[in-house]
């Protein structure tokens, strides 16, 4: 099964996707997504520059030896550009396996470990009611678990807030926007917001919510402390994960479950939090984290530290990591939750696939490999519009962590 083709597509249906397509000699082909927001060139020079002239002639059906090959073999390890290069050469191998023996992934991954896989939608609003109407959608459409997020009074461009109420899309076209920041704001309204949600909807709805990255350790630490009343499912990203000591401080201090890795691109990112038990849910996907390949490698770490996979899933990863990141959710055991933000119909139509949603919980469908693939005709429709993730500033000025 010798790889004799691949390529890199490139397409914008509502926002950028990168993917990668390879093709063996029986032609069967394989799909892996490569995108990373606000850098998608990048990925796409670092696979057809360095790393496609590599495939060509490979066995498609070594996926292991594969992905050592590009990882030792470039001598300069990890980065998300890197990673994300691996990552979609790994997917792309098990879409090409599994249809050369007909099978959905998920089996080859060891089968089933449940019937179906939960995912969270995001609700956002700038006001709190807004908020709670949001919520409110998405429990009358099923939804178990729900993202609330809230622009906080006078600061319209809190994390989170977006413009559709089904796709959340921070990357906006032309240079980055800029937004402004008040930890001291944010802090003592957070928890009106969750006691409010607590109070509409009842102790059984999981709520979720996103610092993403905006405190220090012992200002999460009092976050964590102030929600514990509302037992959310987790709170993620508290802080900027580079010092994966400073989880230690967070830890001491609250019991409110916490999830971080979806900026991680492997498992040397999170070895530490995971073995410390300073985390609970491991956020690290499929597009970003070395593939299927890798991350389960970072799942069975995980799992002997009890601690569950929460893979990210926002709009801007592609309907092809969606369906990688379903078979992995469905035959791993120590599955948390998945997050899912429809993509635009655009988006779908580009991308044909066969996982579904009903009552609050996915399935990557049966189809052989994936279940996922590329109208290259339409997508040709799309081109690359440049677009970049926002930036954020204290109000006095200073850079701070978006
Ligand atoms: C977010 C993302 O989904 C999440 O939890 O943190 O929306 C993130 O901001 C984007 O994926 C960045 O590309
Ligand atoms: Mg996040």
């Amino acid at each position: 099964m010798r790889i004799t083709d691949a390529r890199v597509i490139i397409c914008s249906p509502g926002r950028n996707f990168v993917t990668l397509k390879v093709t063996t000699e029986e032609g069967i082909h394989g799909l892996g997504d490569a995108t990373l927001n606000g850098r998608e060139l990048a990925v796409a020079s670092y696979l057809t520059d360095h790393i496609i002239p590599l495939l060509i002639g490979r066995d498609a059906r070594r996926i292991e030896d594969t992905w050592q090959y590009l990882y030792k073999g470039a001598y300069w390890r990890r980065g998300p550009v890197t990673m994300t290069a691996i990552s979609a050469v790994d997917t792309a191998l098990w879409d090409i396996l599994g249809k050369a023996v007909n099978r959905p992934v998920y089996e080859l991954l060891g089968g089933a470990s449940r019937d179906s896989v939960m995912v969270y939608g995001h609700a956002n609003g700038s006001n709190v009611d807004d908020t709670v109407a949001a919520v409110g959608r998405y429990v009358t459409a099923g939804y178990k678990a729900v993202r609330a997020q809230c622009a906080i009074p006078d600061m319209p461009h809190a994390y989170g807030v977006g413009r559709g109420d089904l796709y959340y899309e921070p990357a906006e076209r032309g240079t980055p926007p800029e937004t402004a920041w008040s930890t001291e704001r944010y802090l003592p309204f957070v928890p009106t917001l969750f006691e409010r949600l607590r109070r509409e909807f009842g102790p059984d709805v999981h709520l979720l919510h996103d610092v993403h990255h905006r405190l220090t350790p012992i200002e999460a630490g009092r976050l964590g402390k102030s929600l514990e009343p509302y037992h959310l499912f987790w709170m993620e990203d508290p802080v900027p994960a580079e010092l994966q000591e400073g989880f230690r401080l967070i830890r001491q201090h609250t019991t409110t479950p916490i999830a971080v890795g979806e900026v991680f691109d492997s498992v040397f990112d999170c070895h530490q939090l995971i073995t410390s038990q300073w985390i609970d849910y491991i956020r690290t996907t499929v597009v970003h984290a070395g593939g299927i390949s890798h991350l389960r490698k970072i799942a069975n770490l995980a799992e002997l530290y009890h601690v569950r996979t929460g893979s990210h899933g926002a709009t801007d990863l592609s309907p092809v990591c969606m369906a990688a990141a379903l078979h992995f959710d469905l035959s791993v055991h120590n599955f948390g939750i998945q997050e899912y933000m429809r993509h635009t119909d655009d988006t779908d139509l580009v991308f044909p696939h066969a996982y579904t949603f009903a009552d609050g919980v996915m399935h990557p469908g049966n189809a052989s490999g994936l279940g996922v693939d590329i109208d290259e005709l339409l997508a040709a429709q799309y081109p690359y519009e440049p677009a970049y993730l926002p930036v954020a500033r204290r109000q006095d000025g200073t850079m701070h962590s978006w």
